[in-house]
């Protein structure tokens, strides 16, 4: 992408392997004989063609404009025709180069972009964030340190348990200790003869049978490291429960048992008063709303419950779950609904209603770290980013080091207080 003053920016595009039903559409060529029809030359071709005549001439600094455009430009709810894959890489490449063009590193340049789509509500701290000398809000990183679902070959029916190190003054203090609690448990790991590789996002991919195992191993790792399990490291988990939900039931093929909606919220009741979980996320499927409110009704007072699947980054579906009382967070992706400015759109709407916002990748990323910057930019205070290992995970955890020491005195690290409901 390229500006008038010669600026240019350009995005590189993930893409997940649990995807929700909701999410907007990437377009994928299914041509058999390329990439196993998984080729892109279709979406490249709509980036060069109908999108780039869409958004030619058009201001750049006018985030909002350029992304009417690419979605007037596609014409359905779901992207599908031109592709969200498309669609989100010019977003995204638009961004990045009007931030070159103003000489504002890319967090502030989307500071301002919030500011602008929340008027009255404003960025975090009273709008001061992303201004000049504003504060420079780090994310506590959810590291998902042990893999399973749809994003390892184990037998895990649970898709990921994530490590919280929130008990630090600052992200470059906490993740050091995720790090270190991640190497502990591969050597704990090997000493049981489990180590076995890394799965999608880093974490490693034991032979685990029982989810239950995964968070026992957690918390064995951090006191491992040397750190106390729950007030400096706690857990998160993200079962992604759409993907085992059958027939009005979750199917735990790896227990060999099958559970209702209470049944798998007595589960989480359980495991929670006995573990130093935080934050579950997809809890339960995303057709299952009866469930989601009776877990809501439930947990939601002392844990963080963040809808993925269930609201797949859409603004108004964030806004009807929370009017239903379903969750209290909501995860963004920004190529789950396609533009920059819907998915800033989802983050103003969830603080709207007190809810934390948390940026994420997806299970099949690059080494793009535009969500770093995004989730510094809006004050999320919560970054999803995998495990401290595959150059793709560690690109971000790199990006928020360099955003936080540019910072200098004016970051901060807000620990435990980005957990809203747990305040
Ligand atoms: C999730 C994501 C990222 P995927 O479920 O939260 O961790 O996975 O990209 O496969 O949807
Ligand atoms: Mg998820």
């Amino acid at each position: 992408m390229a500006l008038e003053d010669g600026s240019s920016g350009t995005a590189k595009v993930p893409a997940g392997a649990s995807t929700g039903s909701r999410e907007a559409r990437e377009l994928r060529d299914g041509d058999p004989s390329r990439y196993g029809g998984r080729g892109v030359q279709k979406a490249v071709a709509h980036v060069e063609g109908e999108l780039a005549r869409a958004v030619v001439g058009l201001p750049a600094e006018d985030q909002e404009a350029v992304d009417r455009a690419l979605r007037e430009a596609d014409g359905t709810r779901d992207k599908s025709r031109l592709g969200a894959n498309a669609i989100v890489g010019v977003s995204l490449a638009v961004a990045r180069a009007q931030a070159a063009s103003a000489g504002t590193p890319l967090h502030r340049h989307l500071a301002g972009l919030f500011a602008r789509t929340a008027p009255g509500e404003g960025a975090p701290d009273g709008g001061a964030a992303g201004g000049p000398g504003g504060r420079v809000r780090l994310p506590v990183p959810l590291m998902n340190v042990v893999n399973g679902g749809s994003h390892a070959p184990n037998r895990l029916d649970f898709q990921e348990f994530m490590l919280v190190p929130w008990g630090f003054p600052t992200f470059a203090e906490a993740l050091r200790a995720g790090v270190e609690v991640y190497h502990a448990l591969g050597r704990l790991l090997s000493e049981y003869g489990l180590a076995a590789g890394v799965g999608d996002e880093g974490g490693f991919a034991p032979p685990f049978s029982r989810n239950l195992e995964a968070v026992e191993v957690l918390v064995w790792a951090i006191e491992r490291a040397g750190y106390r399990p729950g007030d400096e490291v706690a857990l998160a988990l993200d079962p992604a429960a759409s993907v085992f939900y059958r027939d009005g039931r979750y199917v735990l093929a790896g227990e060999g048992r099958a559970l209702d909606s209470g049944e798998l919220v007595d589960l989480y009741e359980d495991w929670a008063s006995r573990h130093p979980i935080v934050s579950i996320e997809d809890g339960l499927a995303e057709d299952d709303r009866e469930g989601w409110r009776e877990l809501a009704r439930r947990l939601g007072r002392r844990l963080q419950l963040v809808g993925d699947d269930l609201f797949v980054t859409d603004p108004e579906l964030v806004r009807r779950g929370a009017e239903d009382g379903l969750a209290n967070a909501v995860l963004v992706k920004v190529n789950q609904v396609g533009t920059l400015s819907e998915a800033l759109a989802t983050i103003r709407t969830a603080r709207r209603f007190g809810w934390a916002a948390i940026v994420s990748h997806r299970s099949g990323e690059t080494d793009d770290t535009t969500i770093a910057d995004l989730a510094v930019g809006a004050g999320c205070g919560q970054i999803k980013a995998g495990a401290p290992a595959r150059g793709e995970r560690v690109a971000k955890y790199n990006r928020l080091l360099a955003i936080e020491r540019e910072a200098g005195p004016t970051a901060e690290f807000p620990g435990r207080d980005a957990f809203a409901v747990l305040q």
